[in-house]
């Protein structure tokens, strides 16, 4: 989509620390990090929310938590623990409509989250 921010990420039209990208998904590092890890893995094909992610996307739903394992494991994050958060509309804190997976460690997390 033109006028989407992580749509411009992906074709590198704006700026981000990307950690890892291939085919499918590009994950980069959230510029206002709540911890001292904080990368999003994005699909490069856009979807607003993951209300609009049909059947036919399990398998690049799957590749985006596998790639936010391996960034973890990148990370050093493997064996210390790591959360994943997925965001869907405002109320749960979605603010960038571009589906998008939260790796976040490096500190402790409460539960439930606030
Ligand atoms: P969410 O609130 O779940 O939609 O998360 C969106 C995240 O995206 C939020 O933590 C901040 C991050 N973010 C927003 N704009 C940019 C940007 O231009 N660059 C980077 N690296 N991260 C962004």
């Amino acid at each position: 989509m033109a006028e989407c921010i992580f749509c411009k990420i992906a074709r590198k039209e704006i700026p981000a620390k990307i950690v890892y990208e291939d085919r499918q998904v590009v994950a980069f590092d959230d510029i206002n990090a709540q911890a001292p890890v904080h990368t999003l893995v994005i699909p490069k094909s856009h979807f607003a929310t993951f209300n609009d992610v049909g059947a036919e996307e399990e398998a690049l739903l799957g590749h985006m938590m596998l790639v936010a394992t391996r960034v973890a494991r990148d990370k050093g994050l493997h064996d210390k623990g790591y959360r994943l958060v997925a965001n869907c509309l405002e109320s749960a804190g979605q603010s960038v409509f571009h589906i998008h997976l939260h790796l976040l460690g490096g500190r402790r997390f409460a539960w439930p989250p606030g």
